[in-house]
């Protein structure tokens, strides 16, 4: 693959707020990517940008460009990412690290070159040895609160979550946007003064409590035949004293207390789906609830989608699944290490957008092409619907491969 140009340059993501775009010019066409960005992030996950902020990394990328222009790379498999990463690696040693996601939308890009030269589509080309691709099932944000929802009041949880397990992926996605315009009718009734538009992930913004919203969630997927979660992001609420706030209704809970809590939200709803559920150091927590299988224990902030910190809940059998977002590594080789790792332990593996998120789909070819169970990247706005109308394409293309 001959490398005419790599352009890096700054966009803005779904927030308005500047990230990296990287288009990489070769003698097939030209391939672009472009990063999302978190805002409840974990503590434990890679930088996004050098110490120095995305216009310095802007800057180091533009040297990086300039070493790599006008450079044939043999590559054939997703194996030969190698190549760039050594490239990455010396680049750093030499200069000062990248972020995490200047590193992840340069290997996107080029890998979108590379399947392209080698006639194949991204979800095939990064194929994993031994790992068969495999149309995930959606996971949709239908309600907001935390730290993507402005203002108060709001719900303290982050994300009430639609789970929608059906033969195709099209019509889990439809289940799941219409359980979403039902909650809206049904937010509209209960609340008081109108709150309702929608937060940074496209998810209902409401002034509702955690319980009011878990109600109307209940009912919505009760209607449609889905399935519920939450996505706590405990860790965006609790304090280095060892409470959590629940800012909503202004009082403070313990650890056991918050856990009895969690422990009676499962019950009570009967919850498929929790992610976050404690603090991200609070492995044992995890592990309390991590009793059945019938229900997903989570880890996001708690695993980062680093290597580490997933031996480290493995040997505490603190989770069942754990969400991939492969921008909070920065190394897709790492990202693939991870995903062996959980299906060699049995945990579920979902792939996960950030809140910030920008129009490239690659998500969802990476969801596929690693074989995820899941893909968690909302119900509406256009930066989600693309990653979701990628995965409907693809199951459209190829489904006869998957029964093979
Ligand atoms: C999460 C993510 C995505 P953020 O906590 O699961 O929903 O949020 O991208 O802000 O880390
Ligand atoms: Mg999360």
């Amino acid at each position: 693959m001959f490398i005419k140009e790599v352009i890096p340059s700054i966009i803005k993501d779904s927030r308005e707020e500047n990230t990296i775009q990287i288009e990489i010019d070769t003698l097939k066409g030209k391939f672009i990517s472009s990063a999302p960005s978190g805002k409840s992030k974990g503590e434990y996950e890679a930088p996004a940008y050098s110490s120095r902020g995305i216009h310095w990394d802007l800057r180091l990328l533009k040297i990086f460009a300039e070493k790599i222009k006008n450079k044939n790379f043999f590559i054939e498999d997703f194996e030969g990412l190698g190549e760039l990463d050594n490239l990455i690696k010396n680049f750093e040693n030499q200069y000062e690290s990248l972020g995490a996601n200047s590193t992840y939308t340069l290997q996107t890009a080029f890998l979108k070159a590379a399947a392209k030269e080698n006639q194949k589509e991204l979800w095939e080309f990064v194929k994993l040895k031994k790992v068969k691709p495999k149309i995930p099932m959606p996971i949709g944000n239908c309600i907001g609160g935390g730290m993507h929802s402005h203002g108060l009041p709001k719900p303290d949880f982050q994300e009430f979550l639609l789970i929608s397990e059906e033969t195709s992926f099209a019509k889990a996605v439809t289940k799941n946007y219409h359980a979403y315009e039902s909650a809206k009718k049904l937010i509209k009734q209960k609340e008081k003064k109108l709150f309702l538009s929608v937060n940074d992930e496209h998810a209902w913004r409401t002034s509702l409590n955690n319980e009011d919203a878990l109600e109307i969630l209940n009912e919505v997927a009760d209607k449609f035949g889905l399935k519920i979660g939450l996505d706590i992001a405990a860790s965006t609420f609790f304090d280095s004293k060892g409470y959590y706030h629940y800012d909503n209704k202004r009082f403070a809970m313990d650890r056991e207390e918050h856990l009895n809590y969690m422990r009676n939200l499962i019950k009570k709803y009967d919850l498929f789906y929790i992610e976050d559920l404690m603090w991200d150091n609070d492995f044992s927590g995890f592990s309390e609830l991590n009793s059945s299988q019938k229900r997903l224990i989570v880890g996001d902030d708690l695993t980062a989608t680093n290597a580490e910190r997933l031996d480290m809940a493995v040997q505490g059998e603190s989770i069942n699944a754990m969400i991939i977002k492969p921008n909070q590594n920065g190394s897709l080789l790492e990202v693939a290490k991870i995903v062996k790792m959980c299906k060699e332990h049995k945990i579920k593996i979902i792939f996960s957008h950030r809140s910030g998120e920008t129009m490239d789909d690659a998500l969802a070819d990476y969801a596929v092409g690693f074989g995820a169970d899941y893909i968690k990247t909302g119900i509406a706005g256009k930066e989600r619907l693309v990653k979701l109308r990628r995965i409907i394409e693809i199951e459209k293309s190829t489904r006869w491969k998957f029964l093979s």
